[in-house]
């Protein structure tokens, strides 16, 4: 133990605070690692086209993975770096299609094995997420919501597909995969009708999820949003549609922190929906004046939406994905980043003096809450970070940055 963590153990205990059960309870929560940040939401199927959905992977930093091998090599390195046991968030356009063609809507469990197995070889938990977009019946802006009957039929197919996907895969890790749908579905311009759309996709969802699936191990989860790239204007799925659809349905809800006003608070939402829903997905992600999908930071609201969850004791029943894909810099740094960002923002929850906090809530006195949140900002967290990255084997500190440009110079560097 460094002498560094001895003192901030010190301080701590001094407010209350027992770093050893907060490093413990770190060490209990993983975080979903989105598979699609390693190539810029391009995925792997035969002949696939650009990425369209109205999302945007910004930037062409060289050595993106290209094929699954140089995928799961890049995972591993960016897992290496990142204290704890996660997960890994996996798009259906990800999948091992062996340079067949394979529709969307002819998906099995067969074309996941290889990540299924992957994740079981490494203890690793597994999410997945069907692919509404970036295809020729995506084109025309609806999927789930077209007005056209064959247009719906084959999406209903997809998510079926994808639905039983992930409850094979959970059922071989032994470990429940959250399955999130998010659609791009909506109008550049002002629509004449909101309401037929959102008729459609309600009995699409219905469709697809009248099959019932062991929620040990399955659970669905939809994803609202409040406008994208080309659906401006209007989007079928917005959060009053999935909060109402995931309430009355019992669904998880997802909130991705790019999908509001910008200055509406995500984790604010969090202890109001939990009262009514099942459970939360959250999309941790950074929006740079759009969704734009910025490296998760250590900053203000990441922090809020991690105080949510620990102070409302909702780690049970909140699970925790990232959602952002940056082509301008490293893309393994990009995972390093904002892993590890997100952790730090947990421990950070996980060190505040919650009892002498609450004490003074309840007894009224403002005054004292307010100082000691200010006062806790700056307590010895780092000290207790990198016992944690220590214990864990990670590098500590900047360190990681050492390994992820020495793959680049190996490995990167050749593609
Ligand atoms: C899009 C949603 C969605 C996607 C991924 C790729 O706005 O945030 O979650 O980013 O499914
Ligand atoms: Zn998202």
């Amino acid at each position: 133990m460094s002498t560094a963590y001895t003192l901030a153990q010190e301080t701590y205990a001094g407010l209350g605070v027992d770093t050893e059960a907060a490093l413990q309870a770190l060490t209990a929560i993983p975080i979903s690692l989105h598979c699609w940040q390693g190539d810029d939401v391009g995925g792997f199927e035969q002949g696939g086209g650009a990425l369209t959905g109205g999302i945007q992977a910004t930037g062409n930093y060289p050595g993106k993975a290209r094929t699954i091998t140089e995928l799961q090599s890049d995972l591993d390195k960016a897992l290496s770096l990142i204290p704890g046991k996660h997960r890994l968030n996996l798009h259906a356009l990800y999948g091992d299609f062996g340079g067949e063609k394979v529709d969307r809507n002819a998906i099995t469990p067969q074309y996941f094995q290889g990540w299924i197995s992957w994740c079981k070889e490494r203890g690793l938990g597994l999410d997945f997420n069907p692919s509404y977009f970036s295809h020729p019946l995506s084109a025309d802006g609806f999927t789930l919501s077209s007005p056209d009957k064959a247009i719906r039929e084959f999406w209903i197919e997809h998510g079926i597909r994808c639905r039983e996907i992930a409850a094979a895969a959970g059922q071989q890790l032994g470990n429940t995969v959250v399955t999130n749908f998010w659609i791009p579905d909506g109008y550049k311009d002002l629509p004449v009708d909101r309401k037929a759309p959102r008729e459609r996709l309600e009995a699409s969802l219905d469709a697809l999820f009248a099959k019932k699936l062991d929620p040990k191990h399955n659970l669905d989860a939809v994803e609202c949003k409040l406008f994208g790239l080309g659906s401006e204007s209007y989007v079928v799925g917005s959060h009053e549609f999935y909060m109402g659809y995931a309430m009355k349905n019992q669904k998880l809800l997802c909130l991705d922190a790019g999908h509001f006003h910008p200055t509406e608070s995500l984790a604010d939402k969090i202890s109001a929906i939990l009262q009514f829903v099942p459970g939360l997905l959250l999309h941790v992600s950074r929006g740079v004046r759009w969704d734009s999908d910025h490296v998760v930071l250590l900053d203000d609201a990441t922090r809020a939406i991690m105080e949510e969850i620990i102070r409302g004791d909702f780690t049970g029943r909140t699970h925790i994905g990232l959602d952002f894909f940056d082509a301008s810099i490293n893309r393994i740094a990009a995972w390093v980043i904002g892993t590890r960002n997100a952790l730090k923002c947990l421990l950070l929850a996980l060190l505040e003096p919650m009892e002498a906090l609450r004490a003074a809530e309840q007894a009224g006195d403002h005054t004292a809450r307010l100082v000691l949140m200010e006062e806790s900002k700056t307590l010895p967290f780092a000290a207790v970070w990198d016992e944690h990255c220590r214990r864990q084997n990670v590098p500590v500190g900047a360190k990681w940055l050492d390994e992820v440009k020495a793959y680049e110079r190996v490995v990167l560097s050749r593609r």
